[in-house]
């Protein structure tokens, strides 16, 4: 090979290897990163999420949680959803169940009644409007569940020890909002830049 064809080929092979760098770079998504930290003065799962963001909504989602009534409980004792979010409840219990709800984060306009159905069948709901619903069913009064119905898909349940994590918010302002039962939820202005830190203390609701 003669020196002006090395070169040639060295120069080809560079500027390869720069247009490769710039496709990746240009097909990065937006910058994101994730939300954690730590929910404490409460035992128990907590519900972490971003609240509405100006100007911003989001497609309804396509999958559609099971909640499921099994052993005369809510199982799970607490979901949570984006807004948009159609869910199905299913009745896995040899007797039958009902699921109502008096209000959505209070407001009584938004109480519904699903009815009450035999084991083995489920009945959906979607739910337009963001808030706790606090699950209940006539038959069996000790039955209680939670849905929390997020603004936006940025949500997280986290663990026994309070510990969450919610990926791939896009960077930046933000307020985030903890949510207990039982306590006054918690609410923070959060500047997620790559992976950022949130915590929470609750208070119980009575205290
Ligand atoms: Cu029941």
């Amino acid at each position: 090979m003669s020196d002006i064809e090395m070169f040639w080929r060295e120069k080809m092979k560079r500027g390869l290897m720069a247009l490769v760098a710039i496709v990746a770079v240009s097909s990065l998504p937006v910058h994101a990163g994730t939300i954690s930290g730590k929910v404490s003065g409460v035992t128990g799962e907590s519900v972490v999420y971003v609240d509405s963001i100006a100007g911003k909504s989001f497609p309804d989602p396509a999958e559609k949680p099971v909640i499921d009534q099994r052993r005369i409980m809510f199982r799970p004792h607490v979901s949570v959803v984006q807004k948009g979010t159609t869910v199905n409840f299913l009745n896995s219990d040899p007797l039958a169940h009902n699921v109502y709800w008096t209000g959505i984060s209070g407001n009584k306009k938004l109480g519904h009644n699903l009815g009450t159905w035999p084991q083995g069948q489920t009945r959906s709901f979607k739910f337009d409007d963001a808030g706790v619903v606090p699950l209940l069913c006539i038959a069996h009064p000790e039955m209680t569940g939670y849905l929390i119905v997020t603004p936006t898909p940025y949500h997280a349940i986290s663990d026994k020890d309070g510990n969450y994590k919610i990926e791939n918010v896009p960077d930046g302002h933000y307020t985030v909002v903890a949510w207990h039962e039982g306590a006054k939820s918690s609410s923070q202005a959060v500047n997620v830049a790559g992976n950022t830190k949130a915590d929470f203390t609750l208070i119980k609701e009575g205290k």
